[in-house]
């Protein structure tokens, strides 16, 4: 332990002052030696303050308003720790003074009663009546239209939290932000830092003991009003300062909750004071850590309650879509804010870096068009580059552009509210910063949120474990390792022969076999890049009218089964070798939507298995059969079939043995348990509306895109969605995306939310709003397209069925890239039809 000097001195000299422990003590000689102690402390800055009386069911309680020198910019209303037991607002004056000074602040102290007289829920209920007062009194106080806070350290940090709980739950008036300071959150009392020898210093685990034993029964203290670190969900709560203590026993507590509130979306900020005690903060006059906590809690304070900045378009993300909508917007001299959560660009490319991470459509198809220096100047070395090259090429595009200066990274977007009267979106993030913007684009990608884990017992394996989709930057060395890998899809599919290279065992669980087929990856050669290159805006012009922007091989329109055996056979052969993702499914145009012309193609890769896998065991449990081929995303792949003919590598499948559950020491099945050194899951993403959802995006009169889309998302065009003006989906559910060469639908659709937006200037409209009517017709269109293909037949992420419990719907348009960019140009050619512009 290695307290600060000024610590140590208060501790050497409270041991000699011969104080006995609270514990030892009764409730009312506990109370009297503690303000004993705070009256030995000095004053604090003197400032005006009246005790008021606050009316409680019973009676009324004291309340004391301190007043800052000057204007105030906000109330912040007060409990004070001591475990619920003692401590008063006489004992707490001096850092009531110091809080109202600090933060320009109208302070409301609250003497809320105290346990065990008292016992819990008394305390909260009178912490609630202080809030209720402080509101109804704003004219009284001069606080009228200022921003509300409440704060409190200890115990008193406890009903801060519970308090903000109660807001949020509507019983209790609103709240702007909480502050809670090595706040108690957890009646288990059971986390490391409470055990920790090191941590019992001005607050025991024993003294603790005593408190909760005053406050709450054994049952009651699991109640989420007493510990609410035990609530089910803390959406919605006020956004959050949380200051904890290295050396304090409730330091993992108050983390545990600020992570907590993170999770759940809540902008917080937290910050552990290091070499410092419980109790640090309430003596800034002794102990000069209290008063740096002070100043930091104001400027977190000044900066969360700050006004919102103002810029014409926020965009979430800033990998391919958001880097080229942030070009596009600044071309038409737009303000604006990217927020993005990684701490670099590149989106997909900066997350997944697992072993063997690659593209699955060639690099020189699979990049902007819209710089013919850009795709001049850049070289792919690859035919399917690597995620590394992927990353720097976003890299080079940022520095290119200069895009770095509008984007703020390691920031997530975590809510964005739509105000009707203003007609602007007020944007929320993580940090706790608000922005105001016109626009608002969400360019969050479609496979970017993974899916949590839905197998038992996720989080009881004590070895390493791994997900493909936030890799560790420093990358991970399975050398001699046993490891398993969970997941079979593209992810699995490209990382299994990778991870096979290094581990002396390899187990992959597979639930659903992938369609895969040889990527043939190669160097490119010097002379078929100078031909692209020199044909390049042609080939692009190609690239917007395919079906899926992938030109080569064209599409054929004949039937597979009007062929005789040998002819598909040599069809088939050419565009296995061709390493090319559609081209296996461009060889015929009705095997998307004929069953039995799909079975040719299934057979034909069937076969390839059974020929490269050796036993024959393997080979049959590798063959995908329950669904047609293409109705999943194929997978283009280097040796993965190779890959089980290794000794060390097994495969597992889980439709004979399924697992029962993760174990601290490895994966239980139906018929044994495997021990590993590491688990991977390449378990996917809930695609298509995890990231919009994952957001609290509210539009006109309130309403949440999680209700409008309770029952599935649905969309205008897969850009924009009715009772949500002004905000665009890039990529968005309802357009082709996923079922498209990305890059190329991402300039199509940013093109038109930027066509859009500029129509709306020179239009002098604000916003604009698909119709319901318009909404309707699009989502009656997709559907019935998708119902004529074979897509339906599949457990796939297009259709949802990945994610428990998500809506079963097919969420991507298969019309085709071409024909749905002639539909969103007739649309806007039209005035925007099927939008309403204000
Ligand atoms: P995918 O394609 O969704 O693959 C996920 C894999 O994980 C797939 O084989 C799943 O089996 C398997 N999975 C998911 N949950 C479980 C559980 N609970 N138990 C066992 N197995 C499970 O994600 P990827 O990351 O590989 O690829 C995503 C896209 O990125 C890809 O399509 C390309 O576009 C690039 P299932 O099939 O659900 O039975």
């Amino acid at each position: 332990m290695k307290l600060d000097f000024a610590t140590t001195a208060l501790l050497s000299n409270m041991a000699l002052s011969g104080m006995p422990p609270l514990q030892s003590l009764s409730p009312e000689e506990a109370r009297a030696a503690f303000s004993e102690m705070s009256r030995g402390n000095p004053d604090g800055p003197e400032l005006a303050s009246r005790d008021v009386d606050i009316p409680v069911d019973g009676g009324t309680i004291r309340g004391r308003v301190i007043s800052p020198n000057g204007p105030a910019s906000s109330v912040l209303v007060y409990y004070h720790g001591g475990g619920w037991v003692i401590g008063n607002i006489d004992d707490y004056h001096a850092l009531g003074c110091h809080l109202a000074q600090a933060n320009q602040a109208i302070v409301v102290m609250v003497d809320y009663r105290k346990a065990p007289e008292h016992a819990y829920p008394i305390p909260l209920e009178d912490a609630v009546a202080g809030l209720r007062w402080t509101d109804a009194h704003r004219a009284e106080l001069g606080a009228d239209g200022l921003p509300l806070m409440i704060a409190g350290d200890s115990a008193g940090g406890n009903l801060a939290a519970a308090v903000a709980q109660c807001a949020a739950a509507g019983a209790a008036p609103h709240v702007d932000l909480q502050v809670l300071i090595y706040p108690v959150t957890d009646g288990r009392m059971e986390t490391a830092s409470f055990s920790n020898p090191d941590n019992q210093t001005f607050l025991t685990a024993e003294t603790m003991a005593y408190f909760w034993d005053h406050y709450a029964d054994a049952q009651k203290r699991l109640e989420p009003g007493a510990s609410p670190l035990l609530a089910e969900d803390v959406r919605g709560v006020a956004p959050a300062i949380v200051i904890t203590a290295e050396f304090d026993i409730l330091c993992d507590e108050g983390q545990a909750y600020a992570d907590k509130l993170s999770a759940a979306g809540v902008p917080t900020v937290s910050k552990c004071f290091s070499r410092q005690m419980h109790g640090f903060f309430s003596m800034p006059d002794v102990l000069p850590a209290g008063g740096e906590a002070i100043q930091w809690m104001a400027q977190e304070v000044s900066r969360m309650l700050a006004p919102p900045r103002s810029v014409d378009a926020v965009i979430v993300g800033a990998g391919f879509a958001g880097m080229y909508q942030l070009i596009r917007f600044r071309e038409m001299g737009l303000s604006i804010r990217v927020f993005e959560a990684g701490a670099d660009v590149g989106g997909t490319w900066y997350w997944n870096r697992y072993p063997g991470a690659r593209v699955d459509i060639e690099s020189m198809s699979y990049s902007y068009s819209f710089s013919e220096e850009l795709q001049q100047d850049w070289v792919w070395s690859e035919k399917y580059s690597t995620q590394p090259e992927l990353l720097r090429y976003s890299q080079h595009v940022a520095e290119r552009f200069d895009l770095r200066r509008d984007i703020t990274f390691e920031t997530r977007v975590v809510s964005a509210h739509y105000d009707d009267d203003r007609q602007e979106w007020l944007i929320t993030t993580d940090t706790g910063e608000r922005v105001a913007a016109t626009y608002f684009v969400m360019a969050t990608g479609t496979l970017s949120v993974a899916k949590t884990p839905d197998i038992n017992g996720a989080g009881n394996f004590a070895g390493d474990t791994y997900f493909t989709s936030s890799w560790p930057h420093e990358g991970v060395d399975f050398s001699g390792k046993r490891v398993a890998v969970i997941g079979t899809g593209s992810s699995g599919v490209q990382s299994i022969p990778m991870i096979a290279q290094q581990a002396s065992q390899l187990d992959v669980y597979q639930r659903t076999p992938a369609y895969t087929t040889p990527a043939f990856n190669r160097n490119l050669t010097n002379s078929e890049v100078d031909e692209r290159k020199s044909h390049y805006s042609a080939y692009r012009e190609r690239q917007r009218w395919d079906v899926a922007g992938i030109p080569d091989p064209e599409r054929s329109t004949e039937r597979a089964l009007d062929a005789s055996p040998e002819e598909r056979s040599r069809r088939y052969q050419e565009a296995w070798d061709s390493g090319v993702l559609t081209a296996l499914m461009a060889q015929y145009g009705d095997l998307l939507v004929d069953e039995k012309a799909n079975q040719t193609v299934q057979e034909f890769i069937h076969d390839k298995i059974r020929k490269t896998v050796k036993d024959p065991k393997t080979a049959e449990t590798l063959l995908p059969k329950a669904y047609p081929y293409g109705t999943k995303r194929p997978c283009i792949d280097t040796g993965y079939y190779e890959t089980f003919n290794l000794d060390h590598v097994s495969l597992i499948s889980l439709r004979e043995t399924p697992i029962e559950t993760i174990t601290s020491k490895g994966i239980k099945t139906s018929d044994q348990e495997r021990e590993y050194d590491a688990i991977v899951f390449a378990t996917g993403f809930d695609a298509m509306t995890g990231a919009l959802l994952r957001v609290d995006i509210r539009g006109r009169d309130g309403l949440k895109l999680s209700d409008a889309w309770a029952d599935g998302p649905r969309s205008y065009l897969g850009l924009a969605v009715s009772g949500f003006p002004n905000l665009f989906t890039v990529t968005g559910p309802s357009s082709p995306s996923v079922l498209s060469n990305m890059l190329v639908s991402i300039e199509q659709h940013v093109d038109w939310i930027t066509d859009c937006v500029q129509w709306l200037r020179d239009h002098d409209y604000r916003s604009i709003e698909a119709s319901a009517e318009a909404e309707d017709d699009w989502a009656d269109h997709t559907a019935h397209l998708a119902s004529l293909t074979l897509f339906p037949k599949a457990d796939s992420w297009y259709m949802g069925a990945n994610v428990p419990g998500k809506k079963r719907m097919f969420m991507a348009y298969v019309g085709g890239v071409g024909v749905y960019r002639a539909i969103c140009d007739q649309v806007a050619a039209t005035g925007y039809d099927g939008f309403v512009a204000r």
